[in-house]
This record gives C-alpha cells, sequence and structure tokens, in this order.
C-alpha cells in the first residue's frame, strides 16, 4: 500500500525504463525546473520542442543541468505543439506535457483527428493525493477535464482511472461514487448514477475494482462516520479513488486538498495514447516532479 507519492519513485526505479518526454513549448520557467529535477535523475529523457534561445536563455538563468538532452528548435506555438505531439504519436516520445502553451491548445493538438493522440477512449484528468490524515494514497476524477460528465462517460473515467491505479500495483481499487448524501435520491443525478456504476461493477460491466455509492464525502473516507450510519460497505473508509459528480465539486476539493489541507499532489491526463502532464503555474515544484513520476508509469 502506497503512503507516499514519493514511493512512486521505487516503482520507476525497479521497471528500469527511461521514458521519452515531450516537452511542448519548452521556454516555460515553470516546467523547466521539474523536468531537469527528473533528468538529473534518471527517471525520463527531455525532448525539448520551442524556441531555443529562449529555452537555453531560462536554465542558464536558472543554473539546470540539461547536457546530452535534445532541444528541437521551433518558435511557433502551434508549430510547436503539433511537433511535440506527433513525436508521442509516432512512438519517438512517451509522455506528453505542456510547457509555455494554453491549456486548449495543447488539448486541441492531442484531439487532433490525423496526428493527435486520440485511442477511441475518453480523455480525463487523474490525481492523487497524499493528505497527511488519510492512511494512504487517494486518487481524485475528474476534476479538470470533463465537465460535466454522463454516466457513459463517468464509466470511462473510472476505467481509465483504474487501469493507472492497477499499473501502481493496486489490483482491485476501492472507488467511491461520491453524491451529497449515501442514499440514493431520485432528484439527485449524483446519487442515481452512482447506484447505476455500483450494480454494473456487480455485473462485472465494470473490472479490476470494487465500485459502491452513492457516499458521502465523509462515509467514503472514514470508517467511524460509515459505521455511525450504519452503512455496509468494502469501500467505505478505505477509498482508493473518488470519483467526483463534476468538475465543480472535483476542482474545489482538489484546491481544498492543496491549500488547506497542505497535501501533495500529482496528476495527468488519461486516456490518450500517452500520459499527459499538464501542470499549471499555481502547482508547486514538488507537485510537478510528482506529476512526471506518475506520467512515467504510464
Ligand atoms: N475525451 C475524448 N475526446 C474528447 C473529450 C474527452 N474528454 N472532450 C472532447 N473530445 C473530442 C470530441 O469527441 C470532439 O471530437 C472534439 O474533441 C471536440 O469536442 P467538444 O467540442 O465537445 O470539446 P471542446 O473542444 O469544446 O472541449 C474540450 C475541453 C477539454 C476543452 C472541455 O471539455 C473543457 O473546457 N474542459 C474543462 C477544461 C478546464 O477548464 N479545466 C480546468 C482546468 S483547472
Amino acid at each position: 500500500m502506497f503512503r507516499k507519492l514519493s514511493d512512486l519513485q521505487k516503482i520507476i526505479e525497479k521497471n528500469k525504463v527511461k521514458r521519452k518526454l515531450a516537452l511542448a513549448v519548452s521556454q516555460d520557467a515553470h516546467s523547466l525546473d521539474a523536468v531537469a529535477n527528473a533528468y538529473n535523475s534518471g527517471i525520463i529523457e527531455p525532448i525539448l520542442i520551442g524556441s531555443r534561445p529562449e529555452t537555453e536563455k531560462l536554465i542558464a538563468e536558472k543554473g539546470l543541468d540539461f547536457s546530452g538532452a535534445t532541444f528541437i528548435h521551433e518558435a511557433n506555438t502551434d508549430k510547436a505543439v503539433e511537433l511535440a505531439v506527433k513525436m508521442v504519436h509516432d512512438h519517438k516520445a512517451d509522455i506528453l506535457m505542456k510547457g509555455k502553451v494554453a491549456t486548449p491548445v495543447l488539448l486541441k493538438g492531442v484531439l487532433n483527428k490525423e496526428w493527435g493522440l486520440r485511442t477511441g477512449r475518453l480523455l480525463s484528468h487523474f490525481a492523487l493525493f497524499e493528505v497527511e490524515t488519510y492512511h494512504k494514497l487517494i486518487a481524485v476524477t475528474d476534476v479538470a477535464m470533463n465537465i460535466a460528465p454522463n454516466l457513459k462517460d463517468k464509466i470511462g473515467i473510472i476505467n481509465n482511472s483504474v487501469d493507472y491505479l492497477n499499473k501502481m500495483g493496486i489490483a482491485k481499487p476501492k472507488v467511491a461514487v461520491l453524491g451529497a448524501i449515501e442514499m440514493v435520491n431520485e432528484n439527485m443525478q449524483a446519487t442515481l448514477d452512482a447506484a447505476l456504476l455500483s450494480k454494473m461493477n456487480q455485473r462485472d460491466q465494470i473490472k479490476n475494482c470494487i465500485v459502491d455509492g452513492p457516499l458521502a464525502f465523509d462515509n467514503a473516507v472514514s470508517f467511524e462516520s460509515a459505521k455511525h450510519k450504519g452503512i455496509k460497505s468494502e469501500v467505505a473508509g478505505d477509498t482508493d479513488l473518488l470519483l467526483m459528480p463534476d468538475i465543480e465539486v472535483g476542482n474545489v476539493l482538489y484546491k481544498t486538498l492543496v491549500f488547506f489541507a497542505k497535501a501533495n499532489v500529482a496528476s495527468v491526463i488519461l486516456g490518450a495514447a500517452a500520459p499527459i502532464v499538464l501542470t499549471s503555474r499555481s502547482d508547486s515544484e514538488e507537485s510537478k516532479y510528482n506529476s512526471i513520476l506518475l506520467a512515467a508509469l504510464g
């Protein structure tokens, strides 16, 4: 059972496979530190695609060591994104990472029908948290990509996340489908979806995991709370993955954990031909590094 995000490093070191990471629009002060750190730790081989003079200037200013790394000069942002996405499409890179480019521009490239990274699966965001007050790592999805997932989308989101948790060695992750309450209320769509997802899991329509819901947040993460409410559930109090009803709830929980609970987090976009690291300016240095570690598992 993983307790810390740094445990990811142990799995990667055991796998002994160095992943090639394509940084799209590499002249990005916010990602170069984390990429250098992962490079110098022997986890990835970076391919820096963007304005070479601007990238090298930042590297020099920050005193980073990129000796031996591959640089591909392309000053135009859209073209740099295209080159980076194509490298992954053509199996010349294993991870795509966002540099100094807006998220929609990168995602548009990823969804390009000719040279993008579509697989026929839904793309979804997966965040893995280390929270001091919980007894193991806990994943949260989807807090950043799918805005208002319907039942079919939620199945895709669970499958993406469960595949990844399986890769981390969690053979049968416990999935809590969240609602405001733990009872089915016909006026609350999240509770209806949760009940259906649980039944689909019991009938083996959703595999390799144990799904239960609806669960309210308290009984999903606390045995005492579940016991107090008389809930009999294999998942309650021992959740590996929290499925959010929509992006608003998910995004607020993500930021609450980071800002109020001081949680450490790693996140990736799943469902594409390769994991995508989409860190933002507000992410800590550690979180960006952890996200590269998480992507290197894919
Ligand atoms: N998985 C696979 N294919 C998708 C997905 C997905 N999640 N989303 C869209 N597509 C495909 C569609 O099948 C279609 O072919 C094409 O992409 C365009 O579809 P649209 O028009 O529905 O999608 P867009 O471009 O309007 O929106 C896609 C976004 C990811 C940009 C949109 O869902 C979005 O804005 N998400 C929230 C992003 C956000 O603000 N996050 C917060 C960051 S913290």
